[in-house]
């Protein structure tokens, strides 16, 4: 008993969720006894049972007795969607019965386990499959008896994605999908592929070959490069859509295009000549925006990625074109943004595309400097949503996970104010971060993984892990309470247990000392 945490009825303020990313991993939801009454063992601050049905953002009540489930046996017929999602990385088969009541809201689902088998409502197909994580995350008795309790539980955030570049260091297909396992598996929901910058281009372009197979041989530091066909693409889009993760696209343009001017020299600027580039720089290679050949490519470019991606967002860059003429910067932009909405796609670029006036209303912005702006840049997101913008926030001192954890790592980067602690990628809060946004202004968070120096999906993985999944928890729980703190220390614990998930599945993490680990 001493290891549960408190319930909170009304689900409001909840300091840590006991429900949602890393729900009961440790173990530590007791069970009670079989048959007993039905005894609220949160005590008189824990509610009732139908206090939770309400719909609050993240609850949970215990309650003695235990529900029979065994893994694998006795399945439900379930709807061929939620059946398909078997695979590695995708929610345990458990019996349960599923009923969908949109009421509840996009991905927000309830369930109890105080009678024989587990009962999900759901609010669409996300929300169970969410349900069906969390229920595999509980702990099981050794008889195969789950505790009796009911969650009640929906994400803070509609965007809870990761960006993955795999352009500095191309990964392959299947390294992909594996790494897709693993967001799913922390509810996330979007997957941000950085698929073209200086050093490498990764994705087959009928209509001009050339950015494929001249501009994908090249990565950073010597790295043998690659690139995506479209029937890999496809398959990364079909793998993330079983699990309710959205692919978002980005070619980064007009600056971050080295890679594409190796390829095409005619889109640089007059007088350039692109070579292959392996290093660290940014900012020095631009697509001469004064040249109509340049509006021409970026469309049929946009066209076949906007072929290939279902998802209603494609990502076009934008950011640090240092290179790049201030006016023929912002025409470019309004250009592309347009290309896009024309496309019937919603355009996302990084913040700085806020200094570009003209932009489409529900133009999306991802704010990538620091949680405390250095100047001009909350500007530019503020001028982005004065134009009917929403916005993303990464901010890099926390949320970028190519950072070192500590100084004396000598993997990962330290220019966004220095390394990045596990406490750090947890405490921050979003809606502090740019005055004068209102939360209805953000769509959500992102955390990122760029490669410059990351090479493998292992390198990728022992950075972006544990530090994803206190992100993921920040992204998908009810804010802290006025003058509170998120609870770390609840957080460690719980994540101690979680991390079997990664050690079963081989999944590298880094055993970080903030974390008593299990052997
Ligand atoms: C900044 S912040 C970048 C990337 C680099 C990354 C390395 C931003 C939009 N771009 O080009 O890969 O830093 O940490």
């Amino acid at each position: 008993m001493a290891e549960r945490r408190p319930t909170d009825p009304a689900g409001r303020g909840h300091p840590g969720p006991v429900a949602g990313i890393v729900a009961a991993l440790a173990g530590r939801v007791p069970a009670g006894p079989v048959g007993g009454d039905p005894v609220d063992l949160a005590g008189p601050a824990g509610g009732d049972l139908a206090d939770l049905a309400g719909g609050d953002p993240v609850s949970l009540a215990v309650r003695a007795g235990e529900s029979p489930l065994q893994p694998g046996t006795g399945l439900l017929p379930l709807p061929v969607e939620l059946e398909s999602r078997s695979g590695p990385g995708a929610p345990a088969s458990y019996p349960a019965d599923v009923a969908i009541d949109p009421a509840l809201g996009p991905e927000a689902y309830q369930l109890t386990t105080d009678a024989d088998r587990p009962r999900i409502v759901a609010g669409d197909a996300a929300g169970a499959f969410y349900a069906r994580l969390t229920l595999s995350q509980l702990p099981v008795g050794p008889d195969g008896r789950l505790p009796a309790l009911r969650v009640a539980d929906r994400p803070r955030f509609g965007w809870r994605g990761v960006l993955l570049d795999v352009a500095r260091h191309f990964l392959g297909t299947d390294d992909v999908l594996a790494f897709l396992d693993d967001l799913a598996d922390l509810k996330l929901n979007r997957l941000h592929l950085h698929l073209t910058d200086d050093q490498g281009w990764r994705l087959q372009i009928d209509s001009w070959p050339r950015l494929a197979e001249v501009g994908g041989r090249s990565g950073s530091q010597g790295s043998a490069g690659g690139w995506y066909s479209k029937d890999d693409f496809r398959r990364i889009v079909a793998h993330a859509a079983d699990r309710h993760i959205v692919v978002v696209p980005e070619v980064d343009f007009p600056g971050h295009t080295n890679a594409a001017l190796v390829a095409y020299p005619e889109l640089a600027c007059p007088g350039v000549v692109p070579e292959p580039y392996e290093g660290d720089e940014v900012g020095f290679s631009t697509l001469d925006t004064a040249n109509e050949l340049v509006y021409r490519f970026t469309a049929e470019v946009l066209r076949e990625v906007a072929e290939l991606s279902p998802g209603p967002w494609l990502h076009l860059g934008g950011d640090e074109c240092l290179s790049t003429p201030d006016e023929g910067y912002a025409e470019y932009v309004r250009r592309a943004a347009r290309l896009v909405t024309g496309l019937g796609r919603i355009p996302v670029g990084w913040h700085e595309i806020g200094q570009a006036g003209g932009l489409p209303d529900g133009v999306v912005g991802q704010y990538w400097n620091y949680t405390i702006p250095e100047d001009g840049h909350a500007a530019r997101v503020r001028s982005l949503v004065a134009q009917g913008g929403k916005v993303i926030l990464s901010p890099s001192d926390v949320a970028y996970f190519d950072m070192k954890y500590t100084a004396d790592d000598l993997l990962g980067q330290d220019w966004a104010e220095g390394p990045t602690s596990l406490r750090e990628a947890y405490g921050w809060e979003p809606t502090t971060v740019i005055d004068g946004l209102a939360e209805t202004d953000l769509l959500g968070v992102e955390a990122a993984v760029f490669t410059e120096y990351l090479c493998g999906l292992d390198a990728v993985r022992s950075l972006a892990f544990p530090r994803l999944a206190a992100f993921a928890e920040l992204a998908w729980s009810p804010a802290p309470a006025p003058g509170q703190q998120r609870d770390f220390a609840g957080f460690t614990r719980r994540l101690a247990g979680y991390a079997r998930r990664w050690d079963a599945r081989g999944v590298s993490y880094r055993r970080v000392p903030e974390v008593d680990w299990e052997a």
